[in-house]
């Protein structure tokens, strides 16, 4: 028997605390109703999860887009419409204010993760033509963050963070999430311009939602979970970058991506660690990573060529600290604080990337050695937020 997600009571309990007392008798009644409904809903995310075959991965994907994926810029909605959505709208998501919100331990013990691997950090090639097709699901999963540690994760694609897309300005990018899991779930591309009421909105266990857009500006995006409380999706895993090069290309260069996040965790149950919403609230995250993987660059690092253009698109997902983005024994020829090339600073020691934001960092290695990269706001260095560049003769 699967529990009821407890931050959709939690929406009835607001509700019921912001009623007036002669509207009491019709709260109960809408929210018998919504526990009738939520009955279904606690059914369908506890049947045995779907073939997860038609997923693709990245800016290279050739997925099938469900639910008219050829509907140019008119989102469709997929599943069924209106009542069986509890938060159909993820503009009115970011907006809510919960006070708690209990975590989904998951039934699958640590044994059930694929083996600890390093997240690569290279950007992917541009695709060929300029339509990227991505069709994505949403699942709850154990993951390593490390060796000896699994988490329960709420992903995009099974990982964390997801897949890096690769873009230039002016693509067409046709989107379709799928939603494998058993909670509500939905996407926010930081690099779209349009309607999140429709497009971002949340969908149910089973359900699926497409969109389309095309990216305006470059620069590195984050992309993420709307689903109320964003606090909470956005903490568990379900974040990622989109990288959209301009139109006309930045220098060659070896180029890699960084998404710093937040971990904050309950003890092991069964082997794994959930998320723990309180610790969130109060912000004192137990790791802080590049990739999602805590010090994975230090014992793997990033290696380049001496002479080599070395380019980070550093992007900072949260939930709530930046990343104070700094290479020990290094300069930034260039940071990009918006759009390329036009908004280049140079001669930078340190930049700090806000929660939500991305930005682009640069250099030459002209000088061969092994070089930290850190968040210099050094209690989250500490946490994990630490790994090399590796200049090699
Ligand atoms: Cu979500």
């Amino acid at each position: 028997m699967c529990p009821i997600p407890s931050f959709l009571l939690s929406d009835v309990l607001a509700d019921e605390e912001a009623a007036p007392p002669n509207t009491r008798r019709a709260f109960l009644a809408q929210a018998t109703a919504l526990g009738a409904t939520l009955g279904g809903v606690a059914l369908v995310g506890c049947n045995t999860p779907s073939p997860q075959g038609t997923s693709s991965n990245g800016a290279a994907s050739n997925g099938a887009a469900a639910n008219g994926a050829d509907s140019g810029h008119q989102p469709a909605g997929g599943g069924a419409p209106g009542a069986t959505v509890a938060n159909p709208d993820s503009k009115l998501d970011t907006m809510q204010a919960h006070g708690s919100h209990a975590t989904t331990a998951g039934t699958a013990g640590a044994a059930a993760a694929p083996p600890y691997r390093r997240y690569d950090p290279t950007l992917p090639p541009l695709a060929s033509g300029r339509t990227l097709q991505l069709h994505w699901e949403a699942r709850e999963v154990p993951l390593h963050i490390r060796p000896d540690t699994v988490i329960h994760a709420w992903t995009f694609e099974g990982d964390v963070p997801g897949p890096i897309v690769h873009c230039r300005v002016g693509d067409t990018v046709e989107f379709t999430l799928t939603n494998r899991g058993t909670l509500p779930h939905s996407m926010d591309f930081h690099a779209a311009q349009i309607d999140p009421k429709t497009a971002f909105r949340s969908v149910m266990p089973g359900e699926s939602v497409t969109y389309t857009f095309r990216p305006r500006y470059a620069g590195a995006f984050l992309y993420h979970c709307g689903t109320s409380p964003v606090l909470m999706h956005l903490g568990s895993g379900m974040y990622g970058a989109i990288i959209v090069s301009p139109a006309e290309p930045l220098p060659a260069a070896k180029e890699f991506v960084l998404v710093q996040n937040e971990f904050y965790l309950n003890p092991a149950e069964n082997g794994v660690q959930s998320s723990d919403y309180n610790k969130m609230l109060n912000r004192n995250p137990d790791i802080v990573a590049f990739n999602g993987r805590p010090g994975q660059y230090q014992t793997e690092p990033i290696r380049v060529k001496r002479g080599d253009r070395v380019r980070f698109y550093v992007v900072s997902a949260g939930p709530s600290h930046p990343c104070n983005f700094h290479i020990v024994g290094e300069q930034f020829d260039s940071v990009y604080l918006g759009a390329p090339p036009g908004s280049a600073i140079h001669g930078v020691q340190t930049f700090g990337v806000a929660p939500g934001g991305g930005m682009i960092f640069e250099l030459v290695a002209d000088v061969a050695g092994e070089f930290p990269f850190v968040n210099h706001g050094f209690g989250h260095g500490q946490k994990g937020a630490i790994g090399f560049l590796v200049v090699e003769v």
